[in-house]
């Protein structure tokens, strides 16, 4: 299966249009303003050099604040950075395209993205509110194609406003639309993953056409704001919890070393710095095969974000297809 990595540190992947990517990044949806700059830096300080950002988490300002310091006070250089940020689903609009990079690259007080991602393949109605609605509360969709928008990130590239560009919430089918008119294809398909969705389908079909994995929620997203109570965490699993003990690290660590040795990126989110520091120490250890089959005995489909406000949209990822 493609997908070459460096083992400088920290390791990376390799996208198919040659650019690196560090395998370990910094997520940062649900961080608070008031937290993410320290977050960032704190990040930054422990060997962290990419950052999964996007507009609609709305802490971008405060991100690119922790980027600012860490590069004045002179511990990293901007080219030692891997920021990723996403287009989101109001903007797919061709003519909305370059302006909703603008604005990011203005928040994040940057020249250039390294990775610039389609968010959801569903356009949302164009407009200053990042969730349009009707009075029911229902969302307001737009009729932008995600094919269309595709061939605007490419400008981008051109223009050298953005190093690599791909897709995220991408089934098959929708990355094999993208593919059939792409110049450039995307480097990466960023999708939820964890023991109980390993996406082993997905990750198969487009690791066979060079696009990497990057490997969101990694941790079961716990904090997501629709989790009720009596939700199964993967974090509390006896046997992760057990498997963890075991090996001496933390579940965390379990979790974001899975994901690794399949050769995917991933981007655990935390604003605690003991578990930043530690969600990086996940390269002094190795998991056998019988402790991913444990591991991996968890799978159940079991998406925790699908997004099910929006089924109906034509082009939601998980209504109609397997993957
Ligand atoms: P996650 O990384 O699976 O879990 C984050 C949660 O786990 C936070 O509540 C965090 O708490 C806690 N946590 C972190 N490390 C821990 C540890 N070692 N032990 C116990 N708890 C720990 O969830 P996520 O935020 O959904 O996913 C990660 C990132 O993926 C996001 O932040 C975002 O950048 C990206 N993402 C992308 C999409 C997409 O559509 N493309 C969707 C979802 C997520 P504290 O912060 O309080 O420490
Ligand atoms: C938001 F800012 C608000 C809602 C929301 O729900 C789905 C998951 C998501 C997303 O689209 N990308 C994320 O990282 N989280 C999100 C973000």
């Amino acid at each position: 299966m493609w997908c070459p990595i460096t083992f400088t540190k920290p390791p990376k992947a390799i996208f198919a249009d040659g650019n690196e990517i560090p395998l370990i990044g910094l997520g940062t949806w649900r961080s608070p303003q008031g937290q993410v700059t320290e977050a960032v830096k704190v990040a930054i300080d422990a060997g962290y050099r990419h950052i999964d950002c996007a507009h609609v988490y709305q802490n971008e300002h405060e991100v690119g604040d922790g980027i600012e310091a860490k590069i004045k006070e002179g511990v990293v250089k901007r080219e030692e950075l891997f920021i990723t940020s996403k287009l989101w689903n109001t903007f797919h609009r061709p003519d909305l395209v370059r302006g909703a990079l603008e604005t990011t690259l203005k928040s994040l007080k940057l020249k250039y993205l390294d990775l610039y991602l389609i968010h959801w393949p569903m356009g949302y109605k164009e407009g200053s509110d990042l969730f349009p609605a009707d009075k029911d509360g229902k969302t307001l969709f737009s009729t932008a194609d995600y094919v269309d928008t595709w061939k605007e990130m490419e400008k981008l590239v051109e223009a050298g406003l953005v190093k690599s560009i791909g897709v995220s919430n991408f089934n098959k089918k929708q990355v094999e639309r993208v593919l059939a008119v792409a110049k450039i294809p995307p480097a990466t398909n960023q999708v939820e993953c964890h023991p109980y969705l390993t996406q082993k389908k997905l990750i198969e079909f487009c690791k066979s056409k060079n696009i990497t994995i990057t490997a969101y929620s990694p941790l079961g997203s716990p904090n997501r704001p629709w989790a009720k109570k009596g939700d199964p965490v993967i974090l509390e699993e006896p046997k992760i919890k057990e498997l963890a003990a075991k090996k001496n690290k933390t579940a965390g660590q379990i979790l974001i070393r899975y994901q690794i040795q399949r050769n995917n990126i991933v981007i655990p989110k935390s604003v605690t710095k003991d578990r930043i520091e530690s969600n990086f120490q996940v390269f002094d250890f190795e998991l056998t095969p019988e402790e991913i089959q444990i591991i991996e005995s968890f799978e159940c489909n079991g998406r925790l974000v699908p997004l099910l406000n929006v089924y109906g949209h034509p082009h939601h990822p998980f209504e109609n297809d397997e993957f």
